[in-house]
């Protein structure tokens, strides 16, 4: 097993990981920024080191800040969590050169999902089903870009090979504004990823946000842990996740959670990952993979009784799957709410000292948080302060149990989001199941 390792992470998923390794018996080394010396999960660490001042480009995404502090502690490996460095490929690169494990994919697949033009072109050859589209970058050549554009069909949306997660797509509707908008994307593409390849694909208006869980461990062992749906979203910020899918029956799951563990076997994918699929008219259409754990990992492990974050890590030692697909069965229905730090209405962070932080609890009620009493939220990172899952024999039983837990929690000292999560748990709509990916919008608009 790993005889320590570095967690290159904050908050929550850090606190996380920190209770995935004292299971293993792994020693933990917290690295931290100067404005997060009283995070619960440093206290808890075995070992901290502080790398840098608050603002991240300093020291959550510090390459030679965190690699001195793994190299000085005698850490062997290094877990990057969500977001920060952890699907930065030329990171993955440089701890694998220093002699460290990355406790994820290798840096070369995480290249090719990054980039998402290869990505697509990796899992269509794959036999993943893809949204119709360009399936290339387009060109400079705007007659061919717009004959590309009709063979699509208008709306069709541009996005950046280098974003994702929402960052640098245009919808068109009509051919007149298709050259321009070709040119405005690809300069912000440029801008932001410095990458100004920028692909086409049909416009879908009304779907769901549905994703596939695998689990791989690089020896050719895959298994998928079924699906999520996280279509309550607000500006690509998910809000209410849930696993499984309302309206998916098992042999749907069956049959694309089985096309997604091909792809894997066809990449030599390891770790944890996740197919992102756009879900529309009883069509699957592949969108993005996520090479990390995410934030909404818990529903899938609440119902499915696997713990994604030790078997990263036991992947990550060389072990094999504890499991195989056989073993995976998928026990009633898990959600999640988001519990941020921010204003009601206008959705701006609210950092500050939390007076009073009281947990729910009873059957089926899991909370993944940092809080404690006098924490002190700080302004730099992201507002996600809790998740607050509840796991039911059914839907209808989940619901129950977040009903009574968001009743239950209490957190004082600062604004959050609970006030829309007890509205958004009684809606009608959500309660019936199988809202798009433009429901909260609407409902706040
Ligand atoms: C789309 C789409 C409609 N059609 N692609 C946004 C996040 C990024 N992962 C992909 N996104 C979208 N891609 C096609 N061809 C609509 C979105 C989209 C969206 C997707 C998932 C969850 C929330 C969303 C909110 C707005 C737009």
């Amino acid at each position: 097993m790993l005889d320590k390792i570095v967690i290159a992470n904050r908050g929550e998923i850090a606190l996380r990981i920190l209770r995935a390794c004292r299971e293993l018996n792994i020693k933990t080394v917290a690295v931290h920024s100067s404005a997060d010396r009283d995070l619960m999960h440093v206290r808890l660490a075995d070992e901290s080191v502080c790398i840098g001042p608050a603002t991240p480009a300093d020291s959550y995404l510090n390459m030679p800040a965190i690699l001195s502090a793994a190299e000085i502690t005698d850490a062997v490996a290094i877990h990057p969590g969500y977001g920060f460095l952890s699907e930065n490929a030329d990171f993955a690169e440089r701890v694998e050169e220093t002699g460290f494990i990355f406790i994820g994919p290798r840096p070369e697949t995480i290249r090719l999902m990054g980039d998402k033009i290869s990505a697509i072109k990796t899992m269509k050859e794959a036999g993943i089903p893809c949204v119709p589209g360009s399936d290339a970058a387009l060109g400079d050549d705007m007659q061919a870009n717009m004959k590309v554009a009709r063979a699509i069909g208008y709306p069709i949306i541009l996005k950046a090979s280098g974003g994702g997660g929402g960052r640098g797509m245009r919808v068109v509707h009509a051919e007149a504004a298709l050259p321009h908008a070709i040119g405005l994307t690809r300069r912000e593409a440029l801008a932001a990823f410095q990458n100004d390849a920028v692909y086409a694909e049909k416009f879908l208006e009304k779907p769901r946000h549905i994703e596939f869980q695998v689990m791989a461990d690089g020896h050719g062992n895959v298994v998928h842990l079924g699906e999520r749906d996280c279509s309550m979203q607000r500006r690509h910020q998910k809000v209410i996740e849930e696993a499984p899918a309302p309206g998916i029956d098992e042999e749907t799951r069956a049959r694309m959670g089985a096309r997604c563990v091909e792809a894997c076997r066809q990449i030599n994918y390891r770790g944890a990952g996740t197919f992102e699929f756009l879900y529309q008219d009883g069509e699957f259409y592949f969108i993005e993979m996520n090479t990390r754990v995410q934030v909404e990992h818990p529903v899938t492990e609440l119902i499915t009784g696997i713990d994604i974050v030790k078997e990263q890590l036991l992947v990550a030692a060389g072990h094999q799957l504890s499991f195989s697909q056989q073993d995976i069965s998928l026990r009633g229905h898990a959600i999640e709410c988001r519990v941020n730090a921010e204003h009601p209405e206008s959705f701006r962070p609210s950092p500050g000292k939390v007076i009073h932080f009281h947990t729910p609890g009873g059957p089926g009620i899991r909370v993944d948080s940092h809080l404690y009493d006098g924490y002190v939220v700080p302004p730099y990172y992201d507002s996600l302060i809790a998740k607050l899952c509840a796991h039911g024999g059914s839907r209808a039983a989940a619901l129950a149990r977040m009903s009574n837990a968001l009743t239950e929690i209490v957190i004082e000292g600062i604004d959050t989001n609970l006030a829309l999560h007890r509205i958004l748990i009684h809606d009608a709509a959500f309660a019936a199941g199988g809202t798009d990916i433009h429901y909260l919008e609407s409902k706040l608009a």
